[in-house]
């Protein structure tokens, strides 16, 4: 574990073991953050730790003393946290309504909007604390509008977006900014996961078309971060050029 520097910043990024929480580590801690990355995967996430010179600690957002174990650990090494990254989460199948899986549902809402909530309270006195922290959520296009076959993915990234945007209502006059990220289509192991290890029909996501890269999310991310404190980005819906809903995309 780094030895922390009080005057640093400290970023918390949730599913930072690959994909858009791996790339947002790195870009907060070139933004100058000392960062701390949590997520399941060890091994992954002490790589990506190693190269943005942050700290990886095991992380199940949808295991409450797992949770508690994270926060107590943040605040013993660091004494502080200016800024929440929820970024955990994902799908699991394309199922229609009528053939969906009970089990997939429950694990896209404990991870999606249960794990966005016990994080976020672990947090949340200490970004108080602060006095300028921020909270950001990745949400998803899912988050905006329904399609065939993502119900479950749908009714979590709602879940995640009212959620947000009811602690934006809740946090006005407090020193703690919100904000709700929702990405498009990104080549990440999002689809990987959700297609449960079929590479090919991963891949087949994207065939045609150019998807956004989590660095594009990063980006975003980092801006929003680094914005003068008086300045909430409340929504932010970033999409592909090759993608103008979630079911509209154009492919060569
Ligand atoms: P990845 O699958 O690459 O990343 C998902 C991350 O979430 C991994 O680091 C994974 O780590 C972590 N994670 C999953 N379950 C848990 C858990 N129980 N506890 C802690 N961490 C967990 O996909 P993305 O980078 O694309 O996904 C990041 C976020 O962006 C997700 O919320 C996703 O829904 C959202 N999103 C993605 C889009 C896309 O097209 N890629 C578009 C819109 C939104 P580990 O397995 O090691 O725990
Ligand atoms: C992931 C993007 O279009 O599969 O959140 O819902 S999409």
């Amino acid at each position: 574990m780094n030895a922390p520097t009080p005057a640093t910043p400290v970023a918390v990024v949730t599913g930072a073991s690959s994909g858009i929480g791996a790339a947002t580590a790195r870009a907060l801690a070139t933004a100058g953050y000392q960062v701390v990355l949590g997520a399941r995967r060890i091994d992954k996430l002490t790589e990506v730790a190693e190269e943005c010179g942050g700290t990886a600690l095991a992380l199940d957002v949808t295991d409450q003393g797992s949770v508690d174990v994270f926060a107590a650990s943040v605040t013993e090494a660091f004494g502080r946290c200016d800024l929440l990254v929820n970024n955990a989460g994902g799908a699991v199948g394309t199922e229609s309504v009528a053939e969906a899986s009970v089990d997939d549902w429950q694990w896209m809402y404990d991870t999606n909007v249960l794990g966005t909530l016990r994080v976020t309270k672990a947090l949340l006195p200490m970004l108080v604390a602060s006095g300028d922290g921020q909270v950001m959520t990745i949400g998803s296009i899912a988050a905006r509008e329904p399609y065939r076959g993502g119900a479950g993915y749908n009714a979590a990234k709602h879940g995640i977006a009212a959620m947000t945007r009811v602690l934006r209502l809740e946090l006005l006059g407090q020193p703690v900014r919100v904000c709700e990220i929702d990405p498009g289509m990104a080549n990440t192991e999002f689809s990987t996961v959700r297609f449960r290890g079929d590479t090919e029909a991963a891949e087949n996501v994207y065939a045609g078309m150019e998807p956004l890269t989590a660095e594009d999310i990063a980006d975003a991310i980092a801006w929003v971060a680094t914005r003068p404190s008086r300045v909430n980005i409340d929504q932010m819906l970033i999409m592909p050029r090759d993608q103008a809903a979630a079911q509209q995309i154009h492919r060569v």
